[in-house]
């Protein structure tokens, strides 16, 4: 087990195959790369108003085997964070994203195999893909938008919640193999294509406004 401290940007960070802790201690740094090797290994970035433009961007975070677990907490920076890969491997992961402010742009999510669980509150989500890969995965995503992207659920009974306050919009949620259930609270829907829905699926919708073509 080891603990490591991430103070500037273009660092790269190897972990051992125990526990390990990485922490971003500049409230993000960019073109961070973190390699957190086996064992059941924690990510905490709480990114501060004051964090350097681009703090969020360039990151590749691979978390591999093991429960691991990521915390963004950055309910005061209002940045865009872009272009990103964070891969949580094997392991029942847990990622928590609670980025009021922050718009995500480019990020590519994997939380690989393993009964993950991601929780994202975010201002906007666009062209990022959220892959859940196989196990029971539990995926939420809250933002006002969530455009041009897509939400991969994979095999396993998976749950997908997805609050969209404002739109969503040439999006594909594919829900995989398995009994999944879906909750869509969205307030207008364009071009989102629901695919792979099984028997069991459970759609909510709450439309406000015209929800066409909305595509099974
Ligand atoms: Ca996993
Ligand atoms: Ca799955």
């Amino acid at each position: 087990m080891a603990n490591y401290n991430i103070n500037s940007g273009n660092l790269t960070s190897l972990g051992t195959d125990g526990a390990d802790n990485f922490y971003f201690r500049s409230g993000g740094a960019p073109n961070v790369v973190v390699n957190a090797l086996a064992g059941n290994d924690s990510v905490y970035i709480q990114s501060a108003q004051s964090a350097e433009e681009g703090a969020l961007d360039g990151l590749f975070l691979s978390l591999q085997g093991g429960a691991d677990s990521l915390l963004l907490s950055a309910d005061s920076w209002t940045g865009p964070a872009t272009s990103s890969t964070i891969r949580a491997g094997a392991g029942g992961d847990s990622l928590t994203l609670n980025a009021d402010f922050v718009q995500l742009s480019g990020y590519q999510v994997f939380l690989g195999d393993g009964s993950d669980s991601l929780a994202a509150t975010l201002s906007a989500v666009q062209t990022t893909t959220f892959n859940a890969g196989s196990g029971a995965d539990t995926v939420t995503i809250t933002a006002e938008s969530v455009e041009s992207g897509a939400a991969l659920l994979g095999s396993g009974a998976d749950q997908l919640n997805l609050v969209a306050s404002v739109r969503s919009q040439s999006q594909l949620f594919e829900l995989g193999g398995g009994s999944d259930n879906g909750n869509f609270d969205v307030a207008y829907a364009s071009a989102v294509t629901i695919r792979e829905v099984r028997v069991t699926i459970k759609l909510l919708f709450r439309v406000e406004q015209m929800l066409l073509p909305l595509s099974f």
